[in-house]
């Protein structure tokens, strides 16, 4: 069997082969998540939040039919404005390789290729979950499958409104997934900092992270981590406000009959028009404030393994 190396960037390479600190980060919130040219500053501005605090940033995306693991500039500046770039969870990359296609990869592909390369922490936005009406619909994103059998820590904030999060929280349990909120005790709802469920774990440090990082896979797991971190105060949303906003959203959704792998970006992109730019603002601080904790446990994680700890 051929085991499939992803290109490394030179910065990645470099950190990986040192031993050092390094935080995988998605695309498709690029390609699919938000509009230009708020996509392209923010996937820059997360590269250099992850610098500033000691780790190398590996974006990752399939460019021409090539799995990537670190992009040059021009590279994002390209996937940023493209159109019609394929919308890449795991199962979807093999046909994009053939096809020599570039995609945007999810959290579920993003995980798969972080832990191909040999990279333990992964920021992002939100990751997908078991949409509302999944009882009807089946509706549950690979996302969380992923989390179930992929070693991978994903940094996230918490899941919008726009998925059942009582469900996508039992899902989680099912998949043996420990969801730890960071110095906090409600799993945080996206654009806001609660969503009146309690996390299963809370954990104040960076370091406390990175220790039950080394538990859990040396206890043979195999499934990843999900830590949610709660936006920061002043960049939080007011509930009512949001709220009502993915309401309508979710609501033209059904009317319009988006499914499957449409649904969530459109619904991401009618929350963005109906809040006249407030969603996205709120948006690029979460997914900053993501990529300095994902950097800071990827630090603290680096050091434990140099230790062998
Ligand atoms: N949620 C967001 N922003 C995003 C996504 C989800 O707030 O950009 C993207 C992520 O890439 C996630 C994917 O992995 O959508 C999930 O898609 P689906 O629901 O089709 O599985
Ligand atoms: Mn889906």
């Amino acid at each position: 069997m051929i085991v499939l190396k992803p290109k490394l960037s030179p910065e990645v390479a470099e950190a990986l082969a040192s031993g050092g600190a390094v935080v995988a980060l998605e695309s498709t919130i690029i390609t699919h998540g938000m509009p230009y040219p708020a996509n392209l500053e923010t996937a820059l501005s997360v590269e250099t939040v992850v610098r500033e605090n000691g780790a190398a940033p590996a974006t990752i995306a399939v460019i021409e039919g090539e799995l990537r693991v670190g992009l040059e500039r021009r590279e994002l500046g390209e996937l940023a404005q493209a159109e019609g770039v394929v919308k890449a969870s795991g199962r979807d990359l093999a046909v994009a390789m053939v096809k020599k296609q570039s995609a945007g990869v999810t959290v579920s592909a993003t995980m798969l290729l972080a832990d191909l390369a040999g990279i333990d922490v992964f920021a992002t936005g939100g990751v997908g979950g078991v949409h509302r009406g999944a009882e009807q619909t089946f509706d549950i994103s690979a996302d969380l499958t992923e989390l179930g059998r992929t070693k991978t820590t994903v940094v996230c904030a918490g899941v919008k409104s726009i998925l059942d999060i009582a469900k996508t929280l039992e899902y989680l349990e099912t998949q043996r997934v420990p969801v730890i909120a960071y110095g906090a005790d409600d799993f945080p709802a996206f654009f806001t900092r609660k969503s009146g469920h309690k996390a299963d774990h809370r954990l104040d440090t960076p370091e406390e992270i990175a220790a039950a990082m080394r538990l859990h896979h040396a206890l043979g797991s195999g499934a990843g981590i999900l830590i949610a971190n709660p936006i920061p105060e002043a960049a939080a949303l007011a509930p009512e406000f949001i709220d009502g906003t993915i309401a309508d959203a979710v609501r033209e959704a059904a009317e319009r009959g988006v499914g499957r792998k449409e649904l969530t970006p459109f619904l991401l992109a009618r929350i963005d028009e109906l809040s006249k730019g407030e969603s996205l603002k709120a948006n690029i601080a979460l997914v900053r404030n993501n990529a300095e904790l994902a950097a800071k446990i990827a630090v603290a994680y680096a050091a434990l393994k140099k230790a062998g700890k």
